[in-house]
């Protein structure tokens, strides 16, 4: 889980104990708050970190919000730290840290905890796409939910990756329905949310790795966050890092805590 260290409401907390590398320079703190702060976890990514990055630096300008990209890393053999570290050197809206082992959840979540906007997107580096911000940000800015969610099986989503994934996610939430009672069709993925809103959620979620996704959603549920589903066109720029195969016994076990962790600890 996130160290102690974390403080959720501190703007900009220092680098924390377990080696986080705040990636933050002295010109960075005189910007202004952002209003929007983009998550993005990271692993292995050296082959389309800087072009997505970049490109998802140019959009964010055009579309005029101030901002902030917060790339969460940990676990990366490959070129990535590096590489994120430049990219943070070279735009000040970028900002990267590295927690060690490998953990989706744990990076995300301390990510959430450093992000400083009034409205947070949860995005994923081989996504990247404007349009869900667009609609997602439009619903929350008009105060009509607090917490948008992109579905990739609601009607009107797109979802291009293989059959074997689609019916993989399927799957999955048919199983967070059946045992956590989960309500809405999507845990993964694109998530927008307004800051405030959320981040009690995020301090008591307890099960990390893959799964911390689908926990922080279904206890916004469970906690009468207004959530709205919107239909997402998910577009990949690789395949992902992992086997799905290889992925299922990790998943299939965080479930379990999951479920732990929801119906029996609360
Ligand atoms: N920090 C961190 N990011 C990860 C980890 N595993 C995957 N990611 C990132 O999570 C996002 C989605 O990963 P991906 O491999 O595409 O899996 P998918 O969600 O099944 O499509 C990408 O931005 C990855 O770099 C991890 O262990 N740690
Ligand atoms: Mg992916």
């Amino acid at each position: 889980m996130t160290s102690p260290e974390s403080s959720p409401d501190a703007p900009a907390p220092a680098p924390s104990a377990d080696g986080a590398d705040e990636g933050r320079r002295p010109e960075a703190e005189a910007l202004p708050h952002p209003r929007l702060s983009v998550v993005i976890p990271i692993y292995n990514e050296e082959k389309i970190l800087e072009a997505a990055v970049t490109d998802l630096r140019d959009q964010l300008v055009a579309f005029g919000w101030p901002f902030e990209i917060i790339l969460a890393e940990n676990g990366s053999r490959d070129g990535t730290v590096a590489l994120a570290a430049s990219l943070a050197e070279r735009f000040p809206e970028v900002r990267s840290f590295s927690l060690g082992e490998p953990n989706y959840g744990k990076a995300m979540r301390e990510g959430i905890f450093r992000a400083r906007g009034e409205f947070v997107v949860c995005d994923e580096i081989d996504i990247c796409q404007m349009d869900f911000y667009r609609r997602a940000l439009d619903v929350l800015a008009s105060d009509e939910s607090d917490l948008v969610i992109g579905s990739k099986v609601l009607q009107g989503a797109s979802d291009e990756r293989p059959m074997v994934r689609h019916a993989a996610t399927l799957l999955f939430n048919g199983l967070l329905r059946v045992s956590l009672g989960f309500k809405g069709t999507d845990t993964h993925g694109l998530k927008a949310f307004r800051r405030t809103a959320v981040l009690d959620v995020v301090r008591a979620c307890l099960v990390d790795k893959d799964v911390f996704a689908s926990e922080m959603v279904i206890r916004a549920e469970r906690g009468g966050v207004r959530i709205r589903e919107i239909p997402v066109r998910i577009h990949e720029k690789r395949p992902p890092s992992i086997n799905l195969f290889k992925r299922v016994p990790n998943v299939l076990k965080n479930v379990g805590k999951l479920f732990v962790a929801i119906r029996v600890r609360g």
